[in-house]
C-alpha cells in the first residue's frame, strides 16, 4: 500500500506544555485557574483546527459602496470573527484586572493566551494594544476616560467589549517617533488631528490611542517626542462611519496576514487629549511596558505552538528504520530548542509577574518592581522575539520538506514569528533602550538581586553548575559595561551583545530558580526543568565579546 505520511497533531495545550503547569502551581496556586487553562487547552486544539480550514482567508478591505460613497470597510477573516468573541468569554484582556486574584490575576491573563494565542491567527495583537490602552487610560488618572473607557477594553462580553489600536509609526518611521508630522489643531473644546499613520495594526478596533504635535495659539509646534501629546480617538460615529479617517491601503506583509494593518489618513479626526498637551511619549510608556510583555509572551507560545508540532510530527514520523524522536541527532536538536523556550518561557512569565506587582503590589513590591521592570521588560521582548524565529525556523525544519508547504500550516509559524523583533521596538532600538534603562538608578543593582535571588537557593548538585554560569555571566557583562561607559561609540556597538546577554543570563538564573523548586516540591516536572537549564547551560548565555571598530567600519 502507498505510504501517507500522519500529519503532527496537537494535544491539550495546558495539559502538554513541559513548563506551565508547575509555574501555575507555584506562582498563582488556585484550582479554578488551573481548570480554566485546560479548558483554554482543548478549545486550542479545536481552534487549531479551525485555523487550518480558514488558512486562506485574509481582510480585505472595501474602498467604496456600489454606489459611489468612499466607505472604507475592513471585513476579517472568519476566524478572526470567532475569535473576538472567543477572547472577550474567555477573559483575554479581562481575567488580568479582575480582583479575586490579586496580583496573581496577570499570570492566570497571560497563561490563557499563551494557550489559546497561536491558535487565533495573531489576534493578539489587538488584544495587546487593548491591555496596553487600559494600563495607559488607568496611569493617566483621567477618571473621565477611564470610566468611560477602561469597562469596555476590560469586558469579558462580547457585545461590550472594545478593541483598542496603537498608532505610533508614521512615514518618518517606527523606531524615532520624535519625528512624528501628525498634527492637533484646537477645534471648540476638543481637537482634529491631520496627518498620516503608517502602520495602524488591527484597524479594525473601536478605539486607538496615537501622537501628534498640538498647534499652539500662535501657530507653533513643540519639537522633537516632548512636543508630541497622547490622544485618544474614537474611530467610528454612531451609525459606523469612520470620523474623518481614511484607510488607504492594507499592508502586503510577509506574516501576520490575518492582521488588518493599515496605511491611514487623518483627514481631521476628532480626538480627545489624554494628560498634558506635550510629553506624549512619556504618557505612551505604559502602552510600551504592556504591549512588550504581550510580545515576550506572545514569542514564548509561538515557539511552545512550533515545538509542540515538531515533537509529535517527531512521534509519528519513521525514516532510516526508526522513529525521529528515536534518533540521536533528531532529539539533540529538539532538546536543544525546549531548553531555549524553557528559558524564555520564564523570562517572559517574570515580566509578567512584574507588571501584576506594579498594579498590586504593596507599596516595597511596587518600588522595587518598577526599578527591576523598566530593565527586564525591554530585555525580555528583545531576547524572547530572537529566539522565536530561530525556534520557530528549527521547529518546521525538523518537519523536513512538509515544513516549507504552506498548507501543512506550518510556515506560518515562522512567518508569523518573524514580526517579533520588528514591532513594539526592535531588537537594536531595545538593546539601545536598555542601556538607557540601567543608566537610571538601581536598575543594574535590581538585575543582580534578581539573579541572586534565583541561584541563591539552590540545593540540587545537578543545578549548581548552570547557576554558577548566571553569576559568572552576570559579572561578565557588568565589567564589560562599566569599562565600555567611557567609549559611547563602543558601548552602542556592543549593546546588543550586552542586552542578549543580560536576557540569556535571566533566563537561565530564572529556568534553575524554577527547577529547583519543582525538584524540592515533588513536582513530576522537576527533572525536565534541571535538564532544561543544564542545557540552556551549555548553548550558552555569554555573548560579550568585542568587535573590531575599525573592522566595523570597513564591513558596514
Ligand atoms: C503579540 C504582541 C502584539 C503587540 C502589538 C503590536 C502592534 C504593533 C504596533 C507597533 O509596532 S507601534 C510602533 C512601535 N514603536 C515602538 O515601540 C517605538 C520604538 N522606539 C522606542 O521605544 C524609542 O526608544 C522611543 C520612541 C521611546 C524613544 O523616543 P524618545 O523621544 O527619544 O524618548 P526618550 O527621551 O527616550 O523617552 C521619553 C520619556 O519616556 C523618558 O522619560 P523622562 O522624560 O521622564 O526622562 C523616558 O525615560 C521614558 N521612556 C522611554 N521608553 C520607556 C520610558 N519609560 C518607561 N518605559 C519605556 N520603555
Amino acid at each position: 500500500m502507498a505510504f501517507f505520511q500522519e500529519p503532527p497533531r496537537l494535544g491539550n495545550q495546558f495539559d502538554d506544555d513541559p513548563l506551565l503547569p508547575s509555574w501555575i502551581d507555584r506562582h498563582v496556586g488556585d484550582a479554578a485557574v488551573v481548570e480554566d487553562l485546560r479548558h483554554a487547552g482543548d478549545l486550542a486544539v479545536e481552534y487549531y483546527g479551525k485555523q487550518l480550514l480558514d488558512r486562506e482567508n485574509e481582510p480585505v478591505l472595501v474602498q467604496w459602496d456600489a454606489w459611489g460613497h468612499r466607505v472604507d470597510r475592513i471585513e476579517v477573516s472568519p476566524l478572526w470573527r470567532e475569535a473576538q468573541v472567543l477572547a472577550a468569554r474567555h477573559g483575554l484582556v479581562a481575567a488580568g484586572y479582575e480582583p479575586r486574584l490579586g496580583a496573581r490575576a496577570r499570570t492566570h491573563q497571560f497563561a490563557l493566551v499563551h494557550v489559546l494565542g497561536p491558535s487565533l491567527d495573531v489576534y493578539s495583537c489587538p488584544l495587546a494594544m487593548t491591555d496596553g490602552a487600559a494600563r495607559t487610560l488607568l496611569a493617566s488618572g483621567e477618571r473621565a476616560l477611564i470610566e468611560r473607557y477602561v469597562p469596555r477594553l476590560t469586558s469579558r462580553d462580547p457585545a461590550t467589549m472594545w478593541t483598542s489600536g496603537q498608532w505610533m509609526t508614521e512615514r518618518t518611521g517606527g523606531s524615532d517617533v520624535s519625528q512624528s508630522e501628525t498634527i492637533a489643531r484646537r477645534d471648540g473644546d476638543g481637537w482634529r488631528l491631520y496627518g498620516t499613520k503608517w502602520f495602524t495594526s488591527a484597524t479594525t478596533s473601536e478605539m486607538a490611542l496615537t501622537l501628534a504635535r498640538p498647534v499652539r495659539d500662535d501657530g507653533t509646534t513643540g519639537d522633537g517626542s516632548r512636543g508630541l501629546a497622547l490622544f485618544l480617538v474614537e474611530l467610528r460615529d454612531a451609525d459606523g462611519r469612520l470620523r474623518d479617517i481614511q484607510v488607504n491601503r492594507l499592508k502586503d506583509k510577509l506574516g501576520t496576514r490575518k492582521v488588518p494593518t493599515a496605511e491611514l489618513t487623518l483627514a481631521g479626526t476628532p480626538a480627545t487629549l489624554v494628560g498634558n498637551a506635550s510629553d506624549g511619549v512619556r504618557a505612551i510608556t505604559p502602552m510600551l511596558s504592556v504591549t512588550r510583555t504581550w510580545n515576550a509572551t506572545s514569542a514564548t507560545s509561538a515557539m511552545r505552538r512550533g515545538l509542540a508540532l515538531a515533537r509529535d510530527y517527531a512521534r509519528r514520523r519513521r525514516a532510516f528504520g526508526a522513529l525521529l524522536v528515536d534518533k540521536a541527532l533528531h532529539a539533540d536538536t529538539l532538546a536543544a530548542l525546549e531548553a531555549e523556550y524553557a528559558g524564555a518561557f520564564c523570562l517572559a512569565f517574570r515580566s509578567v509577574e512584574l507588571l501584576g506587582l506594579l498594579e498590586h503590589g504593596s507599596a516595597d513590591a511596587r518600588d522595587s518592581a518598577e526599578r527591576l521592570s523598566r530593565a527586564l521588560i525591554p530585555i525580555a521582548k528583545l531576547t524572547t522575539g530572537k529566539q522565536a524565529v530561530a525556534v520557530a525556523s528549527e521547529a518546521i525544519e525538523s518537519c523536513g520538506g512538509a515544513g516549507y508547504i504552506e498548507d501543512t500550516g506550518l510556515p506560518r509559524i515562522l512567518a508569523d514569528a518573524q514580526v517579533l523583533p520588528i514591532w513594539e521596538g526592535t531588537t537594536n532600538v531595545l538593546s539601545l533602550d536598555t542601556l538607557r534603562a540601567l543608566g537610571k538608578g538601581g536598575a543594574l543593582e535590581a538585575l543582580h538581586a534578581e539573579v541572586e535571588r534565583c541561584v541563591a537557593g539552590v540545593t540540587d548538585p545537578g543545578l549548581a553548575a548552570p547557576a554558577e554560569a548566571a553569576r559568572t555571566a552576570l559579572r561578565c557583562a557588568t565589567a564589560w559595561v562599566t569599562d565600555a561607559m567611557s567609549r559611547p561609540d563602543r558601548l552602542e556597538a556592543g549593546a546588543r551583545r550586552f542586552a542578549m546577554t543580560l536576557g540569556r543570563t535571566l533566563e537561565l538564573a530564572l529556568l534553575v530558580d524554577h527547577a529547583q523548586w519543582c525538584l524540592a516540591s515533588g513536582h513530576a516536572s522537576g527533572p525536565r526543568m534541571a535538564a532544561a537549564a543544564r542545557r540552556l547551560a551549555f548553548a550558552g548565555v555569554d555573548q560579550i565579546a568585542e568587535a573590531a571598530l575599525d573592522d566595523t567600519k570597513l564591513l558596514a
